[in-house]
């Protein structure tokens, strides 16, 4: 417990944690397994092109997810990469400022523009409204993303997609194994795109992939991951080197044998999380728990709002100095990020819901390296900050705003 202003870490106390917990620590898999895995993919000789184990992987995703057509690549970047260019997208493609960069970048790496549409408050996707303001006759999809694992405002987005004949894609990298109305997520759309990023639900230390029900769009996928070859020699079009190699893809495996129960200790963890914290004023968990049984609960986000006391930012200060490595995903929102912020061309919509929530969001550790005890001195270390808030708000402005960057503690020079 802190008694006093003086007992928190960032004025010089002792750290709550001494072993910090981190956003995104990997769920790791059985060690066995794995080596087990990695021991046959050497002795088989095949350690990339489309491999054996590669499209065990796809056919486990393509079950897992109900869907027609799993293509692994590299990372979740490439993911959106291939997906965008086997739709033969040109000209804007309209996505949301409050998603990781990756997303926007995607697509600015392959020429596309990606034009920023603001959020919806509940669920942090794509408002259809303000989606709708961004249409013109340069558009050519729209790219949701299912933020936390809340899937997109799914008919919504069809319904504008069709009347204006768009494209719809999705970024799915935090939504494996979500469902909407019992629909697993990668069902929707034209095509999803994954991540399985070693901080993601289910991976494969990199990777990624893309599924949809379009066998012709699959097979586009495919020839696009691997240089667009279509023969021992002949290209059809152009491509890339997009391939997931057969190591990751023993890791992805062994991953996936364990995903029910990462899911059910995470969703345990959000529960935990949101009854230590209850009541708490100013302090909202931002997920709603009557979906949690479709969601992977990956993402524990809670909102601050004034009445906390102190601001996020500080609130995040404080914490990392306690060996909490909570997050502020996605500030400041890539509309306010390099190179979008120079071109008024990416950001036609008002985005004030955006710029709200990524004042507001902090992301707490969950996954299989917390334990339920843990989660509670959380929760009471939360309560002492509110408890001590204008002393601490008083020392942290003092120090400089207490922005995060400025805390001390493990990885205390990373801003978000
Ligand atoms: N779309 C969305 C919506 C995404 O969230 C992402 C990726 C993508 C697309 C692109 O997919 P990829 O091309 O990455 O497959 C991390 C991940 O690198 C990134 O994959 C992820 N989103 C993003 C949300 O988080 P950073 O910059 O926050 O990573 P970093 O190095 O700060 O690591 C996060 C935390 O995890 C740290 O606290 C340390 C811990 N960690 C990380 C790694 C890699 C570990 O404990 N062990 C590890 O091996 O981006």
């Amino acid at each position: 417990m802190k008694n006093t202003p003086q007992d928190f870490a960032v004025l010089g106390g002792i750290p709550e944690f001494t072993d910090p917990l981190t956003v995104g620590a990997p769920n790791l898999p059985d060690e066995e397994e794995l080596i087990r895995r990695i021991r046959n993919v050497f002795a088989s000789g095949q350690l990339t092109n489309n491999g054996p184990v590669v499209q065990e992987f796809e056919r486990r995703i393509a079950l897992e997810l109900e869907v027609r057509n799993c293509i692994c690549v590299c990372n979740g970047t490439m993911a959106l990469q291939v997906m965008a260019a086997a739709c033969d997208l040109k000209g804007e493609v309209i996505v949301p400022s409050l998603t990781f960069v990756a997303t926007a970048h995607a697509l600015n790496w392959i020429g596309l523009t990606p034009v920023f549409a603001d959020v919806d408050p509940v669920s942090h996707t794509l408002d259809p409204d303000s989606v709708r303001t961004c249409i013109s006759d340069r558009t050519s999809a729209i790219l949701g993303v299912h933020l936390w694992g809340n899937p997109c405002r799914l008919t919504e987005l069809q319904t504008l997609a069709d009347e204006h004949e768009l494209t719809l894609l999705y970024d799915a990298s935090h939504a494996f194994c979500c469902r909407s109305a019992g629909v697993p997520i990668g069902n929707f759309g034209d095509a999803e795109a994954f991540s399985f990023h070693a901080t993601k639900v289910m991976h494969s230390i990199e990777g990624g992939a893309i599924v949809t029900n379009d066998d012709a769009l699959a097979a586009k996928c495919r020839l696009l991951r691997n240089f667009g070859i279509t023969g021992l020699t002949e290209t059809d079009g152009h491509g890339i080197n997009g391939k997931l190699n057969e190591v990751c893809a023993a890791a992805g495996l062994a991953s996936l044998d364990s995903i029910d129960s990462v899911i059910a200790q995470n969703q345990q963890n959000m529960q935990d999380y949101y009854s230590t914290v209850e009541g708490i004023p100013g302090f909202i968990p931002a997920i709603n728990l009557r979906d949690l049984t479709d969601r992977n609960a990956h993402y524990v986000v809670m909102r601050v709002d004034s009445e906390f006391g102190i601001s996020r930012d500080q609130l995040v200060s404080v914490l990392r100095a306690e060996g909490v490595l909570v997050r502020s995903y996605f500030a400041p929102g890539c509309h306010k990020c390099e190179p979008y912020v120079r071109n008024p061309v990416h950001c036609p919509a008002s985005l004030t819901v955006t710029d709200n929530l990524v004042n507001s969001l902090i992301q707490f550790p969950t996954g299989s390296q917390i334990s339920q005890r843990q989660i509670e001195r959380i929760g009471a270390l939360i309560r002492d900050i509110r408890r001590h808030r204008f002393e601490l708000a008083r020392h942290l402005g003092h120090m400089g705003g207490g922005n995060q960057a400025g805390a001390p503690g493990p990885e205390s020079g990373k801003a978000a």
